[in-house]
């Protein structure tokens, strides 16, 4: 189904650069354009939905300059682009900082590159939060909100708390790494509860989304579905969705720029009769430029024929000079370079022609239909722009397109030739096996590339982005329509003072008191055995605990409250208050079946380390919170079928919880308890149930429509109403007392 995006909703595109960044030269302020694969797919939808823009101008200085803020303010009126200021020391720490420092060389597997320090990750929150107050400045109620990229991380999260009914979308341009790397990151957990803010995350391929599902688990604990995962109350839909270019920006050039023509030939001329080798990228570790060199030198060096008969043309724009790490490269670049060109050069050929600097579109147009072969090697990349584009100006052509396999483009271009860029001479040997395949065969190979990059062009990415968000959008509101409201405290309280014949079902863990990573260290809290005890001193009242709990776990904590029903191992056995035995609803129940189910819980425990047994008088649990979530998981699953099977046609049902796996008779259930109250003090005016996970479902699925029902915490949940948390309840306990008292 595709949910046609309203055109009532505004976009609002929030990156880390403008569309422009701000210049100061001569004491006079200008703006330069970007022209970005981001600008260009961004720029058509603004225009469409009268969106607007968010991001930072690239300068530091001067902020307050009357000129600069004159500026700033007329592109906000007239093109929609809001600029967020940060001071020099706010910019540098969160750009050339965290962002660039700690979560780049981490994000592209150089976790030994990563550097972090307080200040920067203070910089990088601070940074996140002037976004957000611009966002809030400028958010109308239907706006959709698209957040790019790593250096915002935190704002989905940020905004959510502060807007909570907002469309957010985020997508990621980097990679998500594996999880074992990411776990190195100082902030992980900050980083991925910031992400789960938005409504949807997008990220270039599959395997990042797997990655981000994989991290979300072993870090946060959360289990997710291939495409969604669930984030307290809401569910944040995930997405694969590479990129794509503008082609015709691309191929009109090529047609009809004169230029562009010009210089295609001055190239022809000035290389003829030999192959052109082009390289595309931004000075930047993480594109493999000195592994290519050294890859180009080995070819050189192996191949006395290719001498004289192929070039390379590498360009290499700057990037992020005030990091040493850049810096460094930059020269280790220059260096190589020198090396093979002293090395193999001859009077009249030069084995690499160097270009340091940024480009104008026509000219790296004409490189890119000149060149015979791309060499697109990235050690690592999100996916990279330059292969899709080199394709573009091939159209018709017999270029090869050389890839790198770590580059996200690879998943969408299988009739590249793929590399290894970390292997020089295997690499080495596909480049020359490249140069001399026919034209025909590269031809084809290149119509197949080239038909994929037109048709998964950017504009179908930024539709399938936003009809993703959409959809993820409105399922929220809706789910949130089916959700337990909160709970009327005024109400509920002056109903309580009405009433004269009340029944109160409790559940323990996760409702009365929190939870412990322990199970024994759950005791009760020093408020809580003096609350039961008054509440259930009054002869209007029948409080029961309805717990998963054992009969022993109850009765050491809550066993000498005087008139509290104990309702353990979920309502199978019952202490009456006054006659204080335990009682079971069942007569004649054997627990033979255990010595059937106990053998292969018992395999299941050989097979995972970390998982134990439970033994409870009506139930075995399988526990694997402490085994490897992903293994655990697994397992449990294998578990609950080989068990279906076992227990088909019984009265024994496995059930899959939060971290186990539990099997029980069907009959035991907290349902039961309430039959229970019912038989001894009959109808009641007052029925309240409380609790908090899958068990007490059951008890809510059994409460006439207009009882108290309420969820402890915000999922969802058949209860009527919900309530923050054990704290909350125990509060709302003490008001009871207080009222009836006065
Ligand atoms: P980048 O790391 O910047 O982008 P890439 O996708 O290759 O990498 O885009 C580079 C862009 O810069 C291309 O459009 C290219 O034409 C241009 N460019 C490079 N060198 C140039 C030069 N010397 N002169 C002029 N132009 C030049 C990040 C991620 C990528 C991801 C993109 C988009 O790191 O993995 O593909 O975002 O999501």
């Amino acid at each position: 189904m595709i949910t046609k995006i309203n055109k009532q909703q505004r976009l609002v595109v929030v990156a880390n650069r403008l569309p422009f960044t701000l210049k100061h030269d001569n004491d006079e302020w200008r703006v330069e354009h970007s022209t970005g694969g981001l600008v260009t797919a961004m720029e058509p939808l603004l225009k469409n939905s009268d969106g607007i823009w968010i991001g930072w101008p690239g300068d530091s200085d001067n902020l307050d300059d009357p000129q600069r803020l004159k500026l700033l303010d007329d592109r906000g009126r007239l093109e929609g682009c809001f600029a967020v200021d940060l001071s020099p020391e706010v910019s540098y720490g969160f750009y050339e900082g965290y962002s660039n420092q700690t979560l780049w060389p981490l994000f592209h597997q150089f976790p030994s590159l990563l550097k972090f320090t307080p200040e920067y990750w203070h910089a990088y929150v601070e940074a996140n939060r002037c976004f957000r107050d611009m966002i809030l400045e400028h958010l109308q109620p239907d706006d959709l909100i698209w957040i790019h990229d790593y250096q915002l991380m935190l704002l989905p999260q940020m905004l959510r708390e502060a807007a909570p009914a907002a469309s957010i979308g985020f997508f990621l341009h980097t990679p998500f790494p594996s999880s074992s790397i990411f776990r190195l990151l100082p902030r992980r957990e900050e980083m991925l509860q910031g992400l789960l803010g938005a409504d949807y995350i997008a990220f270039h391929t599959y395997i990042y989304q797997q990655n981000f599902r994989n991290s979300v688990l072993r870090i946060l604990g959360l289990e997710s579905r291939m495409d969604s995962v669930k984030f307290g109350a809401r569910a944040v839909q995930l997405d694969a969705l590479p990129i794509g270019i503008a082609p015709d920006q691309f191929t009109d050039i090529l047609a009809h720029d004169e230029e562009t023509k010009d210089q295609l030939n001055r190239l022809k001329q000035r290389f003829p009769n030999r192959r052109i080798l082009l390289g595309v990228d931004r000075l930047d570790y993480t594109k493999g430029i000195p592994e290519r060199l050294r890859t180009y030198r080995r070819l050189l060096t192996e191949n006395p024929d290719l001498r004289g008969q192929i070039v390379l043309i590498q360009v290499a724009v700057p990037s992020r000079e005030d990091i040493p790490m850049y810096k460094e490269l930059r020269h280790e670049v220059d260096e190589l370079i020198g090396q093979i060109d002293g090395e193999f050069s001859t009077p009249d050929w030069t084995p690499i022609v160097y270009i340091r600097r940024n480009i104008p579109r026509p000219a790296l147009v004409a490189l890119y239909a000149a060149a015979d072969l791309a060499w697109i090697t990235p050690l690592a990349d999100g996916l990279n722009l330059v292969a899709k584009e080199y394709v573009a100006c091939q159209k018709g052509r017999a270029g090869a397109l050389v890839l790198s396999e770590f580059a996200g483009a690879a998943s969408e271009m299988g009739e590249a030739f793929l590399v290894n860029p970390y292997d020089d001479e295997r690499t080495a040997e596909i480049i020359k096996s490249a140069l001399s395949q026919s034209d025909d065969e590269r031809r084809e190979k290149m119509a197949a590339l080239h038909k994929r990059v037109v048709h998964n062009n950017v504009f179908k990415w930024s539709e399938r982005f936003l009809t993703g968000l959409c959809e993820a959008a409105t399922a929220r509101i809706e789910n949130i329509s089916n959700k337990p409201q909160a709970l009327p405290v005024a109400e509920i309280v002056a109903a309580y003072r009405k009433s004269t014949k009340r029944h109160l079902l409790l559940d323990y863990d996760g409702t009365l008191v929190c939870f412990s990573k322990r199970p024994q260290d759950a005791v009760p809290t020093s408020d809580l055995s003096p609350l039961l005890t008054r509440l259930a001193a009054d002869p209007s009242n029948s409080v029961a605990i309805v717990s998963g709990r054992s009969c022993a776990d109850l009765e050491r904590w809550l066993g000498d409250i005087e008139g509290l029903w104990l309702a353990a191992e979920h309502g199978a056995i019952i202490r009456s208050p006054v006659t204080m035995a335990w009682e079971t609803f069942r007569e004649n129940y054997s627990d033979e079946w255990k010595e059937r189910v106990r053998p292969i819980l018992e395999h299941f425990v050989d097979r995972t380390p970390g998982s134990l047994i439970e033994v409870k008088e009506f139930a075995l649990v399988w526990h694997y919170r402490m085994a490897d979530p992903v293994f655990g998981a697994w397992l449990a699953n294998e578990l609950v079928s080989t068990l279906e099977q076992l227990l088909a046609e019984t009265e024994l049902r496995a059930l899959h919880g939060n971290k186990i796996v539990e099997v029980k008779p069907v009959w035991v259930n907290k349902g039961e308890v309430l039959k229970r109250l019912a038989h001894v003090a009959p109808e009641p005016d007052f029925l309240l149930a409380a609790g908090d996970d899958r068990t007490d479902e059951d008890l809510f699925a059994c409460m006439p429509e207009d009882a108290w029902s309420m969820h402890i915490g915000d999922q969802d949940s058949r209860a009527r109403f919900c309530l923050g948390n054990p704290k909350d309840l125990r509060q709302l306990l003490g008001r009871f007392i207080e009222t009836n008292v006065c």
